[in-house]
């Protein structure tokens, strides 16, 4: 499998822990991307072959084994816990459903960094304060709502807490974004413990190299 990748992008970050997670990160070869720092508002220059795998020119994009090139973090997850051999990040029967429902607050935590990101890249003078007030309150609510079901985060390994992890490690990286510690103490003590997993520690967040 090839992997087009970032050091700086939490959803690539995902893939990458998810594979870590599974036993699977030996078997997928690493495409490094560039982003030239206008990325957040113009279209910019492509690494080689990402454009002509997923025409939307996104990380993470993954070609499969097959030859499929799978352009969105939640499908890359899905195909690799399918092809994992005895490990699963995905629960069976009704712990499933509450899991994406979770994971997919998570996710769109993950969004409005991102969206955040790509604003704050902006010239000055053209930022949105609206735009970005409308992303913190929805980065806000997602975090209480985690802390109102932290227990759901005990449980054995799932996407939903790898997610959870990634988000709570972007706000960290990203300091402008907000501690998102107070008010959250469950959410707080969990990420401590969660942070020191190897395939976490492995993966901090770094700036995109320049080449
Ligand atoms: N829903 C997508 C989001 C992927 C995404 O937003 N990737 C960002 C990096 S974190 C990206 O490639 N941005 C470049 C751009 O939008 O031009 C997923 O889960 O993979």
């Amino acid at each position: 499998m090839k992997l087009y990748w970032t050091p700086a992008s939490p959803f690539t970050r995902k893939v990458v822990v998810t594979a870590r997670e599974l036993g699977l990160w030996d078997r997928i070869e690493i495409a490094p991307t560039v982003w030239p720092l206008d990325w957040g508002y113009a279209t910019v220059q492509f690494t080689e072959g990402l454009a002509e795998a997923n025409p939307v020119a996104r990380i993470p994009t993954l070609i499969t084994d097959g030859g499929a090139a799978l352009g969105d973090s939640t499908l890359i997850c899905q195909h690799l816990n399918e092809i994992a051999a005895g490990e699963s990040v995905i629960p069976d029967g009704a712990a499933r459903w509450n899991m994406w429902s979770l994971y997919a607050v998570a996710d769109g935590l993950l969004e409005a960094q991102i969206a955040i990101r790509a604003e704050m890249l902006r010239p000055e003078a053209m930022r949105s304060e609206g735009f970005l007030d409308k992303q913190r309150d929805r980065i806000a609510r997602c975090f209480d709502h985690i802390e109102s079901c932290a227990e759901e985060l005990d449980g054995p390994l799932n996407l939903a807490q790898i997610t959870v992890g990634i988000a709570c490690g972007y706000q960290d990286w990203r300091d402008w974004l907000g501690d998102f510690r107070p008010g959250h103490g469950r959410l707080s003590r969990w990420y401590d413990a969660f942070s020191e997993r190897p395939a976490m520690l492995e993966t901090e967040p770094k700036e995109t190299p320049a080449t």
